[in-house]
């Protein structure tokens, strides 16, 4: 029993999740510590590490030497070889690579100080929430370390009741995008390794028991119920009451939480507007817990499929996508609701209804705003290419960060796929990984679709899809390049698909690199003209793929890779976007355009 608490408390302090993950951020009591920060750059982990190397944070008494002491010399005999106040300054939420000319390659450790002062009424307790940090952070408040995270693109929060004080208080975050093999993603991708507090930190307020999290989501078979939960931090003793409530659909709810501070709940519902791309109808929905209310703003939809059909409200739908990075054409993380707003509504002209948010779960911001604009989501986590298939831990830090993206957004109906992986390279190994993840997404959320990108073969005119991993997955969805990476575009026409499945099937990658503005000949690489024709060569090819259900080209604009390195042409940016890092439009952007527009008509 000792063993297995300490083996818990060892994945819990790795993973940073002892503390329930509080979702719905954004319609609670909150005060942004978004903003200006002083940062130290570390890259021998002085501020971590005493010299003969022992940790700081494990050490009996506090040391001036620690970093996250945020000591300053009280004489001027004193020793004190760092100095927050007196270093540069960042902007929050931000990465660290766009911002400092000089850190646009590091990768290391970089600490981040914010002062603030906070007055929290008596019985009242406080959390200190972080939307994402790339890709370790350990987190101390006023000397007091609050926990360590793993996971770049997943939100996770701390209480800090008993630390916090009116005045004068230094949270200190030390944060490490050093890439290691068995992290998630491993130690190669085809992105930049964007360091930082990448998204808002913010505090949130609330009172000695609260709802923590909850599930308001039509019954995935019964779409005249609807069904889910409310969990509750911190239960007290004659105080269970919680009521739902949706005026717009006259549904008023009460129900008791149950000791363990859960209630389930399944209640009867009438007239509801779908939700739609066509009518992204979202209800204001109150949840009452003892006089405490919390608001959100919830549609309600079924997502299913029926053999090789996806069907969304019961009607057949084709996928009009497009393969979307983090990242805002200013060359940075993106994260703002201007951010979102830019991309999105690109993929609107493009003539999308779907966005697949690739490849790793982007920020809150934009699954919200495409929840309000009507564009259907795939959300993925960032077991990419290689992970270590074989290791417990690994494996373990997945299926973390699988869980905080579906705690934090499995209220937004635009959410309709849950991505397992990309392009992983088959084993037994690999396969179990998966299966596993599969297993736990549906014990989380059994109202959406499971798939993953995999990866295909093409020989002799046939392209074959009979990854053994199709049989646990909904959609069986898969990249290919042909006239970029392998292949003749003259070809096209003449390449079958085949698969063993009779399920829907999505091409969630296919595309090329061209420079905006750069002209030739058609088959002259780089040219707009050459990813023209590779955009209407695949097109060909693709329409003919049996249960063909939708697409994602990759990828709607230039994004940073360190991996691109072809001087004039590539300059550090993967040139497959339809559009440029500077927002202009390529040729092939209204190939698509023209093609969703066909697509459009016939659904
Ligand atoms: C892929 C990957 C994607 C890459 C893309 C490319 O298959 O899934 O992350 O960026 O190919 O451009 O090679």
């Amino acid at each position: 029993m000792k063993k297995l608490l300490l083996c818990l408390l060892i994945i819990f302090s790795v993973f940073g999740q002892a503390q329930g993950l509080i979702s719905n951020v954004p319609n609670r009591n909150t005060t942004s510590l978004n903003g200006v920060w002083n940062y130290i750059v570390d890259p021998y982990e002085t501020g971590y590490y005493s010299f003969h190397h022992d940790v700081y944070d494990k050490q009996a008494k506090p040391n001036n030497a620690a970093y996250f002491n945020n000591y300053h010399a009280v004489n001027k005999q004193e020793l004190v070889e760092y100095d927050f106040d007196k270093s540069p300054k960042i902007n929050i939420p931000g990465d660290w690579n766009s911002q400092v000319p000089e850190l646009k390659y590091y990768e290391g450790n970089v600490w981040f100080k914010k002062s603030f002062d906070y007055n929290l009424t008596a019985k009242k307790r406080l959390f200190v929430y972080i939307g994402a940090i790339n890709y370790k952070a350990d987190v101390y408040l006023n000397g007091k370390k609050l926990g360590t995270h793993e996971g770049g693109f997943t939100p996770f929060n701390y209480e800090v009741t008993s630390i916090v004080k009116p005045k004068d208080n230094y949270l200190v975050i030390k944060v490490d995008n050093t890439r290691h093999k068995e992290d998630v993603p491993t130690i190669n991708t085809d992105w930049w390794n964007y360091g930082g507090i990448t998204r808002d930190v913010t505090l949130i307020e609330e009172e000695a028991s609260f709802v923590e999290d909850y599930m308001i989501q039509l019954n995935k078979k019964d779409k005249n119920k609807i069904a889910g939960f409310i969990k509750i931090n911190n239960l007290t003793a004659g105080q269970n009451q919680a009521s739902i409530s949706i005026p717009e659909l006259k549904l008023n709810y009460k129900g008791k939480v149950s000791a363990d501070g859960v209630l389930n709940f399944e209640i009867p519902v009438k007239n509801v507007s779908y939700w739609s791309p066509e009518n992204p109808k979202l209800y204001d929905v109150t949840i009452d817990f003892n006089g405490q209310k919390l608001k959100d703003n919830i549609g309600f939809r079924t997502i299913e499929t029926q053999e090789d059909k996806i069907l969304l409200n019961g009607k057949q739908i084709f996928l009009r996508g497009i393969s979307i990075h983090e990242e805002n054409a200013k060359g940075g993380r993106a994260n703002s609701e201007e951010d979102a707003l830019r991309l999105l509504n690109w993929a609107k002209e493009l003539g999308c209804n779907y966005v697949r948010l690739a490849h790793y779960p982007h920020n809150e911001n934009i699954i919200r705003t495409a929840d309000k604009m009507g564009l259907m989501v795939w959300e993925e986590i960032p077991v990419y290419w290689t992970v270590e298939f074989t290791r417990k831990e690994t494996y373990d830090n997945a299926q973390n960060q699988l869980t905080s993206a579906i705690t934090r957004d499995k209220n937004r109906a635009c959410i309709i796929i849950w991505s397992m992986a990309n392009e992983t390279p088959i084993s037994d190994a690999r396969n179990e990984f998966i299966k596993n993840l599969v297993s736990h997404t549906k014990s989380l959320d059994n109202t959406r679709l499971i798939s993953a990108a995999l990866l295909t073969q093409t020989d002799s005119g046939f392209g074959t899809i009979n990854d053994a991993i199709g049989e646990y997955l909904d959609i069986i969805s898969f990249n290919q390049y042909l006239g970029w990476y392998g292949g003749k575009l003259e070809d096209a026409e003449k390449i079958f698909w085949k698969t063993k499945y009779n399920k829907p099937v999505i091409v969630s990658e296919f595309g090329g690199d061209a420079k905006q503005g750069f002209h030739g000949e058609k088959n002259e690489r780089w040219t707009e003209e050459y990813q023209e024709y590779l955009y209407i060569q695949n097109l060909k090819m693709i329409e003919k793929i049996p249960h063909l259900s939708g697409l994602s080209p990759w990828i709607l604009v230039d994004f940073r890779s360190p991996r691109r390195l072809l001087p004039g042409i590539q300059d550090e940016y993967n040139r497959k976007g339809l559009i440029s890092n500077d927002g202009n439009k390529k040729k092939a952007f209204y190939i698509m355009q023209d093609w969703y527009a066909q697509k459009k008509k016939e659904y």
